[in-house]
């Protein structure tokens, strides 16, 4: 599968995953786009701003419950293990856009989080902010302060939580492999993280049923799912 690659990804002494939807495709959670990305007759592209939200919190509200008992039960996939068990052979770091916290339920421990997690709520206005693993009665909830609570995700024309991102751009541009799997790219600035790879001359994979739009600029695209790549990609480190 990695071909004459698979000695120079042996050789990388740092490995920088960058993950999206796809990866948790084989665990049932739903990507964003494409005919996956239908909730209802709602396009998640529409659901997933702060102007939806304060049109109608409650339908908003309802996608993001249906959406956190789905991950609730769901579980990481052969993709998510595989990239738990290579941190045990080389240092790693996984920068996610999920929100479902399947890297760290698979064992992952170096995981940032740039668009939030489903799993943590917090106050529209006051500084409160809490883990949220059950369901609410009242759709908006809402905070003691009378508030709308939200979850803590990011939407459109929101930035990423600063210090996260700061610690990604570092990771991705120190990085000697870089592994893209399950993303369209379409969205930043989280696509920029393979530029910044290249940039520090790092050796570039995809991992991506479909071609993105950096898939020239990659050193092998894998057009295969994370389920069945990452595995075998595991076996190069062990
Ligand atoms: C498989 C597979 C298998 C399938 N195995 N692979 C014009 C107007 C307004 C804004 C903008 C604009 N132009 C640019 C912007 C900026 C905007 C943006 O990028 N928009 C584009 C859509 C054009 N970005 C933002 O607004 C960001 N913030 C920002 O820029 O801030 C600037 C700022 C600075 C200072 C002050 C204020 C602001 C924020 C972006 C936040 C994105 N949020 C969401 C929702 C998160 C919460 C939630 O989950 O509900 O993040 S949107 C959604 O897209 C989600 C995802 O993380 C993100 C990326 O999607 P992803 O993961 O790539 O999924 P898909 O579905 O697109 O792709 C899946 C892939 O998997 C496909 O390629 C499949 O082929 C593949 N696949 N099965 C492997 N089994
Ligand atoms: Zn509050």
């Amino acid at each position: 599968m990695f071909g004459a690659l698979s000695s120079k990804m042996r050789d990388a002494e740092k490995i920088v995953f960058v993950t999206g939807a796809g990866i948790s495709q084989e665990s049932g959670i739903s990507t964003f786009r494409g005919k996956d990305g239908l909730w209802r007759k709602y396009d998640a592209m529409q659901l997933a701003t702060i102007d939806a939200f304060y049109e109608n919190p409650k339908l908003v509200w309802e996608w993001y419950e249906e959406r956190r008992k789905n991950i609730m039960s769901a579980k990481p996939n052969a993709g998510h293990d595989a990239i738990a068990k290579i941190e045990k052979f080389r240092p790693t770091r996984v920068l996610t856009q999920n929100i479902d916290g399947l890297h760290q339920r698979a064992g992952s421990t170096q995981v940032y989080e740039l668009h939030g997690s489903i799993i943590r709520i917090k106050c529209t206005v006051c500084d409160f902010k809490e883990t949220a693993t059950s369901g609410f009665s009242d759709l908006p909830p809402l905070c003691r302060c009378k508030n709308i609570l939200r979850p803590d995700v990011v939407w459109f024309g929101e930035a990423l939580p600063q210090d996260v991102w700061t610690g990604a751009i570092q990771e991705a541009s120190s990085c000697d492999l870089m592994v893209v799997v399950g993303t369209s790219l379409a969205v930043s600035p989280a696509n920029l993280l393979p530029v910044y790879a290249k940039q520090g001359g790092a050796l570039l994979v995809e991992v991506n049923p479909e071609e993105t739009p950096m898939s020239k600029a990659m050193d092998l695209s894998l057009r295969s799912s994370a389920a069945n790549a990452l595995p075998q990609m595991l076996e190069i480190f062990q």
